[in-house]
């Protein structure tokens, strides 16, 4: 596939997450797109936004919870690229208008404070963090139903990434047991989903250590001063208006959003 196809198809997704229109997935169209090439598509995409000013503040893993594997059917984790318009703040509004299926998910968030590359241990990832918090994503996927795709497809749409939101409290990684930290997210005060941290590839620091690798295959590194979303701990909520979503994990607080 040529460079100039994987520009076409960026400014595809593009205009699909602008119009707030589905398309169908890229491999319906394209059924040899393999993932190399669903990143450069990716790319491409991120170039576009950053051409309207956005600028990247990091980078979010998915698929690191079997929960989410088996929501989604793909096997394997990936990643997608955040830029600070994507930031909502901590409990703030989003608006259901200009979104086609937005869910949300529970997830750990890490700020790192030093460059990370290659294939790096547990302990560098922490050495490399500088805080630790609660954090949703709000997913929202430019294909048809949120439906049928494959890892390339999604990985082309920037991981299905839309909004994020950060808690308050910032923790030093070190002075939490990561993998044990209990998260429970609730709708308008019922709880819909809980899970163990470890349920976020077997300890959340492990999917900066996952993302070193695949970042490497790309032949780039993690920036310091990344914002590292570890992925869904559990299944994704599907979102509704009046909606108002609250995750709570032990030892970092809470963190709400309300829908409008
Ligand atoms: C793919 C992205 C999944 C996560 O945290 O597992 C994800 C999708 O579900 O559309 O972000």
């Amino acid at each position: 596939m040529s460079a100039r196809m994987h520009e076409e198809l960026a400014r595809l997704l593009d205009e699909a997450r602008l119009e707030a229109r589905e398309i169908p997935p890229l491999t319906r169209a394209h059924p040899t797109l393999a993932l190399p090439e669903a990143y450069a598509i990716q790319a491409e995409g991120i170039r576009l936004r950053l051409a309207h000013g956005e600028r990247v503040v990091g980078l979010k893993m998915g698929l690191t919870s079997e929960a989410k594997r088996r929501q989604m059917n793909l096997d394997s984790p990936v990643y997608g690229v955040l830029t600070d318009r994507m930031q909502v703040p901590a409990g703030g509004t989003l608006r259901l208008q200009g979104a086609i299926h937005p869910k949300i998910e529970p997830e750990i968030a890490f700020r790192t404070s030093r460059e990370l590359r290659g294939r790096i241990t547990r302990e560098q990832a922490l050495d490399a963090c500088a805080s630790v918090f609660a954090a949703m994503e709000i997913l929202d996927s430019r294909y048809t139903d949120f439906k049928y795709f494959s890892l390339p497809d999604v990985v082309a749409d920037n991981s299905s990434s839309s909004l994020f939101v950060l808690g308050t409290t910032e923790r030093p990684p070190r002075e939490l047991e990561l993998p044990a930290l209990q998260m429970v997210m609730e709708v308008n005060g019922e709880r819909v989903q809980a899970a163990r941290s470890d349920a976020i590839s077997g300890d959340p620091v492990l999917s900066i250590v996952q993302l070193c690798e695949l970042l490497d295959q790309r032949g780039e590194s993690l920036p310091a001063g990344s914002i590292v979303l570890a992925g869904a701990a559990t299944a994704a909520h599907m979102l509704r208006p009046g909606d108002r979503i609250r995750l709570t994990v032990d030892g970092l607080g809470d963190v709400s959003v309300s829908v409008e």
